[in-house]
Formats: C-alpha cells, structure tokens, sequence
C-alpha cells in the first residue's frame, strides 16, 4: 500500500507519500511543478518493497504542500534541498538514497554535494547544473501554459486550478533564468566536485527540453559517476519507459 501523509519541515507542512518495507531508503524528487502523485506513480507502484522503503515529496508551493505558495528566490534550489534532507531527518531515516528528476535531480545534486554523511546513492535524470542561453529559449517557450500539450496541462489543471498553474509557471521561467546572469550559467557547477557517493545519470536521447550537454556535463564534472543514455527517451523517461528505468535505477542502487 501507498500512504499519504504531511509533516511540518522548516515551518511548511510538507506532503509525502511512501511505500515498501526495506531497509534501503530512497527519496523521490519531482520536477518543476511536480508532485509525488503526477512524477513518480510507477515508481511507488512497481519498485522493489522488499529492498527499498521509497518516499516521494512534493516541494513547498508544489503539489499538496500549498500553503505556502511557490515562489522563486535565487536560492530556491538550496532551499528545496534543506527541505529534503530536513524531512528525511524528520521520518527517522538515517542515511538514504536521491532519485531526482530534472528540477528535482538538481535539488538532489545540491543535496548529495552539501550532506555526504547522509546520502547513500544519487540518481538523477533530466537535470542541469548550468543554464545556458540555449536553455533560455527553450524556457520562454514553455512560459505561456497554453503552449504546454493539452494532456499535461489538463493533469496541472486539475491539480492547481489554471491561475495558480500559470502564475507559477512564469515565476518559474524567471526564477531559472535567473542563473544565466551568473558566470557560466551557474546553478550548482561549483558543488559538483563536492559530491562523493555513487552517482548515476541517466539522459533521454530525444529530450526536447533538456540538452544532452548537461549530462555529459555532470558525467564530466562528478568524479567516478555513470552515464547512461535511453535512445529513445524523452524528458519523461521514467513514466513512458517504467519498467526499464525501474530496473535501471533498482540495479544501480542495490
Ligand atoms: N526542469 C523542468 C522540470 O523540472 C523541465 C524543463 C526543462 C522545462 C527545460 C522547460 O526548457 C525547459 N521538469
């Protein structure tokens, strides 16, 4: 079964859902307006119980953890990666896994890089550590929610309402854009070098929103980590291609 519950981390009622029984703790990290339930059901319904006791967030402002609202300091990375290592800390886990995906991969990247003692493996998949003036572009075409495919944001829709979708979609784009003003784009390059656990990357080979440069880029940038490439994937290769990314992310962890 998949419990749903909240607990206040940081002042903010955070809500999580969880699975499984093992004894090998794994947090699950959504992308950009993601939640628990929109970005990882067939991870909580299908990865292994026995090895795993799996747990997925939504961050503050996103899926069920509103209030409060989403907003986009410059620091909203470090704050969603406080948060996450808070609310492992507050469930009694001592040591745990990342899987991050996207937005989600970088907070987990900042997570790893800042808490070594407490991070047992890394997975991160879709994620950047720079932006670049490419990634400009193909952030502003995403700005306008009526440009979003109609299956997508009929799900945000449902979840959000359209006011608070579109708002935070805009606050998004200028809160990640908002690091292609530092030198080199920089999210969190400089951490990279600080990030000692096993780590794997994977990257869908037809991403249209995430070039492959940025997981060659933390392949080149994190010491010993594994790249893996999923010709076929897109942005969401973990939903369209379930069952490989499981066993992918499974064998990597165990
Ligand atoms: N980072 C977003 C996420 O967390 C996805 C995204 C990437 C959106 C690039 C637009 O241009 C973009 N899912």
């Amino acid at each position: 079964s998949i419990t749903s519950a909240k607990i206040k981390v940081n002042g903010v009622p955070l809500h999580y859902k969880q699975t499984g029984q093992g004894d090998h703790a794994v947090l699950l990290l959504p992308g950009m307006l993601g939640s628990s339930q929109s970005d990882f059901g067939p991870q909580l319904k299908s990865m292994n119980k026995q090895l795993f006791t799996i747990v997925a967030w939504d961050p503050r402002g996103y899926g069920h953890s509103i209030p409060p609202a989403r907003d986009f300091p410059p620091d909203f990375f470090e704050r969603d990666a406080r948060d996450a290592v808070d609310l492992m800390q507050a469930l009694k886990f001592k040591k745990f896994s990342l899987l991050g995906w996207s937005d989600g991969g970088i907070t987990a990247l900042i997570a790893a890089a800042k808490h070594p003692t407490l991070i047992h493996k890394l997975v991160v998949w879709g994620a950047n550590a720079v932006v670049t003036q490419e990634d400009l572009k193909l952030y502003n075409a995403i700005r306008d929610v009526s440009k979003w495919s109609e299956k997508i944001r009929k799900q945000m829709e449902e979840m959000y309402g359209h006011e608070y979708f579109a708002k935070t979609c805009e606050a998004w784009v200028d809160g990640i854009s908002q690091f292609a003003d530092k030198p080199d784009g920089n999210i969190c390059q400089h951490l990279l070098p600080h990030i000692k656990c096993p780590t794997f990357i994977i990257h869908g080979g037809k991403d249209p929103l995430v070039p492959q440069f940025h997981a060659e880029y933390l392949h080149k940038h994190i010491k010993g980590s594994r790249l893996f490439l999923m010709p076929e994937g897109k942005h969401n290769l973990h939903l369209r291609f379930a069952e490989e990314f499981n066993k992918l992310a499974e064998d990597f962890l165990r």
